[in-house]
């Protein structure tokens, strides 16, 4: 049934048709498939359920129950985890949920620093959980771009941290769960990894799986996991119950129960065989995309990528990341503005652009594609582009992205 409430039913159709229209390389982004939005749009957005299955502070939850247990199992295969936890609104309030599960206010928190490609939930000066903890940063290596597990190691064992968290939202490479637990071990720290945006492929198996090695893992749903805004936190048997002590009561309130069904029908998806391919597709897409940029003298910060996403260092081509993000919009591509590290420049009009290949791969882009997208962009941030030139790229772009509707 199409909604009464006329200028909310344009609103979406307008954005609907906007998505369609634009190739969007935003690397935290992807289309929920149709199923996925009907269990967002079910009747159990009416149901309170605070609690766990089985212990609830409402009456009628028995299919609600039912729901949970469903995501929960699911994830815990999916993912080989001990204990899965599905109530996290979103990525930063379920970190926020495992620090007060893990650490006492003030104690130190060990993380990748957000201009080297972290999150702003892990220390970040501004959000809670820089003000909260003692952060200390680790950085990528100057010269490679990449983590120096030794210089992580030497860092963790002056600093002995109480967590240590790994993972990024601007990292092209792929972590090393394995030494990462070798060092929290080591030190006697929590090791928690957020793969918020690399689920997807880890999920179909095409990166490792963080599960055997960290005490906590967290993701959200909504990356390349391909679910609804929301987040799940795996953890070691030992700890289930603090976590989830964390998230009920000590943090949310009513969970959302169609957010969870949304979640649930995500995580069968992501079981699938044709999953797997779609997360193999979208790292092959992605080195495609870096092999063209290459070619066009564009430096890709760590030289290349081995995950869904890259970021683009324009310090060469003298054009700032925000210029670039609004000259790309104009040809009809959304990429996400990016610092790079030791950025000169502010966060808000930094040195880079961050580009993924998620969203695309599930329109059905392959590398033939990808790699004309690639050509198209270099071109723009390495030329003198008139209007006229945008708008030529632009219909090259429409003519494209109808060969590969939303679904
Ligand atoms: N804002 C997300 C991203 O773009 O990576 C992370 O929260």
């Amino acid at each position: 049934m199409p909604i009464k409430d006329t200028a909310v039913r344009e609103l979406i159709r307008r954005e609907a048709q906007r998505q369609n229209e634009t190739l969007n390389l935003i690397a935290s982004e992807n289309y929920a498939p149709r199923d996925v939005l009907e269990a967002l749009g079910s009747p159990f957005t009416n149901k309170y359920a605070e609690g766990y299955p089985g212990k609830r502070y409402y009456p009628g939850n028995e299919i609600v129950d039912q729901l949970e247990n469903l995501a929960i199992n699911r994830a815990k295969k999916l993912f080989k985890a001990e204990h899965a936890n599905v109530q996290a609104l979103s990525g930063g309030g379920a970190n926020l949920a495992i620090y007060l599960a893990l650490m006492q206010p003030g104690e130190k928190l060990m993380a990748l620093k957000l201009s080297h490609g972290g999150h702003l939930s892990h220390g970040h000066p501004v959000n809670f959980s820089g003000k909260n903890y003692k952060i200390i940063f680790y950085e990528v290596d100057k010269a490679t771009g990449r983590l120096d597990m030794d210089k992580i190691r030497a860092q963790a064992e002056i600093e002995k941290p109480k967590v240590i968290i790994a993972g990024a939202s601007a990292y092209a490479r792929e972590i090393n769960w394995k030494e990462f637990s070798v060092i929290a071990k080591s030190v006697g720290a929590y090791l928690v990894a957020d793969i918020s945006h690399t689920a997807g492929l880890i999920a179909g198996g095409a990166l490792k799986n963080p599960c055997p090695y960290a005490d906590v893992v967290m993701t959200t749903t909504h990356k390349s996991l391909r679910g609804p805004r929301g987040a799940i936190i795996l953890c070691k048997k030992e700890l289930a119950s603090v976590i989830d002590k964390s998230i009920f009561p000590g943090f949310q309130g009513g969970p959302h129960m169609a957010s969870i069904a949304g979640i649930a029908v995500a995580l069968k998806n992501a079981s699938e065989e044709k999953f797997k391919t779609y997360a193999k597709s979208t790292i092959i897409n992605s080195k495609a995309m870096a092999k063209e940029f290459k070619k066009f003298g564009i430096d890709i910060i760590s030289g290349g990528t081995d995950t869904h996403l890259m970021v683009l260092d324009l310090s060469k081509q003298n054009i700032s990341g925000k210029i670039a993000e609004e000259l790309l919009v104009a040809a009809g591509i959304t990429v996400s503005r990016s610092t790079i590290p030791d950025d000169t420049r502010s966060p808000m009009d930094p040195s880079g652009i961050r580009i993924g290949t998620p969203a695309m791969t599930t329109r059905g882009f392959k590398e033939k594609e990808f790699i004309r997208t690639a050509q198209i962009i270099s071109a723009i941030i390495t030329g003198k582009n008139s209007k006229k030139d945008l708008k030529v790229f632009r219909e090259e772009i429409t003519k494209l992205l109808k060969k590969f509707p939303v679904k």
